[in-house]
């Protein structure tokens, strides 16, 4: 039956960025806009005839409709099988481990992950390969030179695929396998760390507080928190998923996380807590009164990760995203293990990952993740986390404490101005691009610049090279600013300053991060002129 070939014209602007095509939904839903992206896709990776794909998405407004397209898509470009999440639903994670499990040859993901969704949000689709990571940049590029040429898109004309039955279907000669988005993930989980350690933990009376934000990870932390582990019921907070994200904004940080926060800092706080994103790649960490910033956290797991049985032999060594604080750098040293600095974006840990450099990444945005999947992994973290609080008997507070007392504490925040008029936020890039070559040795605000760059990655690996990854202007006494645009937002340009300052004296590690923080902004706001050039005051959000 009806396989249609659909006359279409180049769409402008698919580009993908950070993490695959983020769009407002309502580019998403244009005519062809979908249809072409995917077709691009399907010819970038040079077709998908015989192929078998896993398909999911964080079960946002338009998450159902635009499987049912790529699925008749899919069967139209003779794919052999297709492995669907029950309900389209399939966290970031839990897809990538999927593409793994069953040697698929790729998956599509449905996510603008921590942007809020809805008809007015935002929509998202990425494609990752098959070790189960995001494609890399070689791959992107053919997907996005393939946008600008296509005429052509196939289509079969079938009736909707049911998606709640489990099992198998046939759409038109295609397989589609309608599988339990949580099972196969949760058994993975078992393998990694010691549940019956944290089973015992909560059965002593440790409290928790996991807030899924009304995100994909509600089903996957009540089936594993609750379910598996014994967690007492209403340890999961805003458990089911749905379209709007319950109108919330499905970032799990300070800000956005802030019923959690509220709780965790009050007097009956519990004595752990934890928040993931939309698609559940991300995850925020936040003890009784002590909130973990993701850089910490990843050096703490790095620390620790020794007392989980899947990282028992030791780590083969670690990966951090550029603008990460260097708190791991230094936990790394200490192990005698090679710590590697990439570009932003899960996709460049792929190559160290899959080469067996290394074991645990991270980036300061939230996601942290291991060699079990080829995504950052929001619920894996908060489940190591629980094995390494199962394991020492002591509070997050108490182990943060000690990391720092060991290795200094790197005080850390980023700073976020959204929707800055583009040309605005590219003045002050190229502003500050120009200066960095006289940087050097320069005083600024009291403090001065040891180097300045801008970032660019060879990857070990493969040789590939990146540029134009981002400026860091490191200061003498352990400061350090680093400068870059956003390749998620969906509108206008987001710059983006993180600041650190690594303090090393034993009588300053429990300072409030705001001041120590003070001279190393003040410098990197008058280095770049980001106030006057862009008309922006003060950052949207602080992290
Ligand atoms: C942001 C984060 C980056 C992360 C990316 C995708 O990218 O900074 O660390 O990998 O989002 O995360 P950018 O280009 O906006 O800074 V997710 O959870 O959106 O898949
Ligand atoms: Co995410």
């Amino acid at each position: 039956m009806p396989m249609q070939n659909v006359r279409t014209t180049p769409i402008d602007g698919q580009k993908p960025g950070t993490s695959g095509l983020r769009k407002k939904t309502a580019m998403f839903r244009r005519p062809h806009f979908l249809e072409n992206y995917v077709q691009a896709i399907f010819d970038g990776i040079g077709g998908v005839a015989g192929k078998t794909l896993v398909i999911g998405g964080d079960g946002r407004f338009f998450n159902d409709s635009a499987i049912q397209i790529i699925l008749r898509m899919a069967s139209a470009n003779n794919a052999a099988r297709c492995i669907v999440g029950q309900g389209g639903i399939l966290s970031t994670p839990a897809a990538s481990h999927l593409i793994r499990l069953r040697k698929a040859d790729g998956g599509l993901i449905l996510s603008a992950s921590h942007n809020p969704g809805g008809p007015d949000a935002d929509f998202g689709l990425k494609y990752n390969g098959p070790n189960g990571g995001p494609a890399s940049e070689a791959v992107t590029d053919k997907i996005y030179e393939r946008t600008k040429t296509l005429d052509l898109y196939q289509i079969t004309a079938a009736e909707d695929v049911d998606l709640g039955s489990l099992g198998e279907q046939s759409l038109e000669g295609m397989t589609v396998e309608i599988v339990d988005p949580v099972a196969d993930y949760a058994a993975l989980m078992q393998t990694i760390v010691d549940f019956d350690k944290i089973r015992a933990l909560f059965a002593g009376g440790f409290t928790m507080c996991f807030d899924a934000m009304h995100a994909v990870t509600g089903p996957y932390a009540h089936a594993i928190l609750e379910g598996v582990l014994g967690a007492p019921e209403g340890t999961v907070i805003n458990g089911t998923p749905s379209p709007d994200f319950g109108k919330g904004h499905p970032d799990p940080n300070p800000i956005w996380a802030k019923t959690l926060m509220e709780k965790m800092y009050s007097a009956d706080a519990p004595d752990f807590g934890a928040a993931s994103d939309g698609d559940g790649d991300r995850n925020m960490i936040v003890g009784r009164g002590a909130y973990v910033t993701p850089s910490d956290s990843l050096a703490l797991l790095t620390a620790k990760a020794h007392l989980a049985p899947a990282y028992r032999g030791g780590l083969a060594g670690v990966a951090r995203s550029m603008p990460t604080s260097r708190a791991v750098d230094r936990v790394a040293e200490s192990l005698g293990i090679d710590c590697f600095e990439t570009p932003t974006g899960w996709k460049f840990f792929g190559n160290l990952l899959d080469a067996g450099k290394v074991t645990l990444c991270g980036e300061e945005s939230a996601g942290t993740g291991s060699d079990h999947v080829r995504e950052k992994d929001g619920l894996w973290a908060v489940l190591l986390w629980l094995n390494i609080l199962a394991e020492t008997q002591q509070s997050v507070s108490d182990l943060m404490a000690d990391l720092w007392k060991a290795h200094g504490r790197c005080y850390y925040s980023r700073y976020d101005y959204e929707d800055v008029d583009s040309d605005k936020a590219n003045v002050m890039m190229d502003g500050l691009r120009a200066k960095l070559a006289s940087l050097a040795g320069t005083k600024i605000g009291g403090i001065t610049v040891a180097e300045a760059d801008e970032f660019a990655y060879l990857d070990p690996v493969d040789g590939s090279k990146s540029a134009g990854q981002g400026i860091r202007i490191a200061f003498e006494g352990g400061a350090r600013a680093v400068f870059r645009l956003s390749g998620t937002g969906t509108q206008g340009a987001t710059i983006r300053l993180y600041l650190e300052q690594l303090v090393t004296d034993p009588d300053r590690l429990q300072d409030d991060p705001e001041k120590v923080l003070a001279a190393v902004r003040d410098a990197a706001l008058g280095v770049s002129d980001l106030q006057t050039l862009t008309g922006r005051t003060a950052p949207d959000v602080i992290t």
